[in-house]
């Protein structure tokens, strides 16, 4: 009676392991198992995904000081897109583009603000998501991060501090700058310096992929004032705010961003201030959204437009 026995050697499967796969983010080569990107942090499920659905996404690009309103309006909007509010819906790809909606949603329903984004990479959330309105003919894919304001504020002193923040500045296809119009009306200014510091190096960035190049920028900007709940009258009017309030930044983005827009957006009807374990919180009282919708239809709109002509979008951006 022989003892041997066979086992077959599955060296396809090693062979497998070995193929890397490029960072959707940094085009850093990852091993194919990697759950992150051993050198921006992004999570390596955005390149599985865009491999599967044999599409590259756009990159957006979401920017503003800690405390600007990032989270809570991000959170909003993708829950707002997956429950197809009007003509628009998304939705999403993977279950950690879930994540950002599902904290924020949580958040407010029990009446609390979510966390301040921490800003170590690994903590960010990524949504990607397919985007459909019912006027356009085919859907967007998209990527937009919901990025720590004190990294983006670290990454503007030192420069390559987060990698991922470095490719998101050079191949984000539109931009939307969101600023406390709280603060902006009561004349503190302190945030306007990040804002402008980051616009600066998407310039950069751009002057680094076009090499110098005279190509005229094409990307959209739309600039979003949030907290409307705490200004009268700018709901109604958001150039006029971004005219009186914010003047440096309203002009700097409209001569860096031919197509620029200016809105305003709240969350909330009504906030109070609550004490909890000896820290003074703001609250949420009321969540009444306004505003939340139409700065970005208007950039998928101005995103569609562009990239309806294939060819040219490539010339514009220097792809
Ligand atoms: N009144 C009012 N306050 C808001 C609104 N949205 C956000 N806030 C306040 O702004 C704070 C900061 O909001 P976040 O969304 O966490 O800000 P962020 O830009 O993500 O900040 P970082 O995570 O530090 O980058 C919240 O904790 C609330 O106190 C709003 O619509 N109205
Ligand atoms: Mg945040
Ligand atoms: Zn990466």
């Amino acid at each position: 009676m022989s003892h041997l026995t066979q086992i077959p050697l599955e060296t396809y499967l090693l062979a497998q392991q070995a193929t890397p796969i490029a960072c959707l983010v940094c085009d850093h080569e990852n091993c194919v198992s990697a759950a992150r990107c051993r050198n921006c942090s992004a999570p390596m499920a955005l390149a599985h995904q865009t491999r599967s659905v044999k599409k590259r996404p756009h990159l957006i690009a979401v920017l503003g000081a800690s405390g600007s309103g990032k989270t809570v309006y991000l959170g909003l909007l993708m829950d707002m897109l997956t429950r197809h509010v009007g003509l628009l819906r998304s939705t999403a790809r993977g279950p950690l583009s879930i994540s950002l909606q599902q904290t924020t949603t949580t958040a407010l329903a029990t009446g609390w603000f979510p966390e301040k984004t921490p800003p170590t990479p690994e903590h960010w959330h990524w949504v990607h998501c397919q985007f459909n309105c019912r006027r356009r003919r085919r859907p967007l894919e998209l990527v937009i991060p919901d990025i720590s304001g004190e990294a983006l504020a670290t990454e503007t002193e030192r420069s390559n501090r987060y990698p991922a923040i470095r490719s998101l500045l050079a191949k984000c296809a539109a931009v939307m700058i969101l600023a406390d119009a709280e603060r902006l009306q009561s004349s503190d200014h302190s945030h306007d310096f990040l804002t402008l510091k980051l616009l600066s190096l998407i310039g950069e960035r751009r002057d680094e992929r076009t090499r110098g190049r005279r190509i005229p920028e094409r990307r959209p900007l739309a600039i979003v004032f949030t907290k409307a709940d705490k200004v009268d009258g700018l709901m109604e009017n958001p150039r006029e705010f971004a005219e009186s309030h914010a003047g440096a930044l309203w002009s700097d983005c409209r001569e860096r961003f031919p197509r620029h827009e200016a809105f305003a957006s709240s969350v909330t009807g009504a906030t109070a201030y609550r004490d909890s374990y000896g820290r003074r919180q703001h609250v949420p009282l009321r969540i009444e959204p306004h505003g939340i919708i139409e700065p970005f239809s208007w950039l998928m709109t101005e995103l569609d437009e562009q990239w309806a002509n294939p060819g040219l979008a490539a010339r514009l951006t220097g792809r």
